[in-house]
């Protein structure tokens, strides 16, 4: 197993879920990443303790998943020089809303870049994306990703044109 390069942390085991889409899309791209469960408000001190050395480790980005008001992220990004990349996870009350204005709304100077409501599936592009900025292996993987979703839409037009609407229908039900 080589260094990981992306961090990926999250609020509780109830998060990994959501989160798992974040570590299915670095496997896809062969970025090799590390998991871990660190949880602001119930284990404060490791949480700093993992957030002050990830990038004297060789983390390069770190994605933080969290509910509600959980200051995961923000927290995170307050402690390491490097990218934090923040999921909102879908709450129970709130259908993550409030998890998304907790993450979203960083005051100027600490950024988290925060993607959709339960979207750990970008979040995990975005940290590809990012080490892909001086990787031109997965600068080119990502290239070939973009390449297949173009020609999803464009198959499913050609089966649109082909069935009509309402038989393409009766397949997608
Ligand atoms: C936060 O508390 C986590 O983000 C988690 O989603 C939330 C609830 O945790 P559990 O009660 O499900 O363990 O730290």
């Amino acid at each position: 197993m080589t260094q990981p390069l992306v961090g990926i942390i999250m609020g509780s085991d109830s998060d990994l879920p959501t989160m798992q889409d974040a570590i299915a899309v670095c496997a896809e791209f062969g970025v090799e990443s590390e998991v871990a469960i660190l949880s602001a408000h119930r284990t404060p001190e490791r949480m700093v303790d993992y957030a002050k050395v990830a990038h004297q480790r060789g983390i390069k980005v770190i994605m933080a998943g969290a509910v509600g008001a959980d200051h995961l992220p923000g927290l995170v990004a307050a402690l390491t020089p490097l990218p934090v990349v923040g999921v909102p996870i879908p709450s129970r009350h709130l259908q993550g809303l409030d998890s998304l204005y907790s993450i979203v709304q960083m005051p100027a100077g600490i950024p988290v870049a925060t993607v959709a409501i339960g979207n750990a599936k970008n979040a995990g592009l975005l940290a590809v994306q990012i080490l892909a900025t001086y990787q031109p292996e997965l600068l080119e993987k990502v290239q070939q990703y973009r390449q297949t979703l173009a020609e999803s839409v464009i198959d499913k037009q050609a089966k649109l044109d082909q069935l009509g609407y309402q038989q393409y229908l009766s397949q997608l039900l």
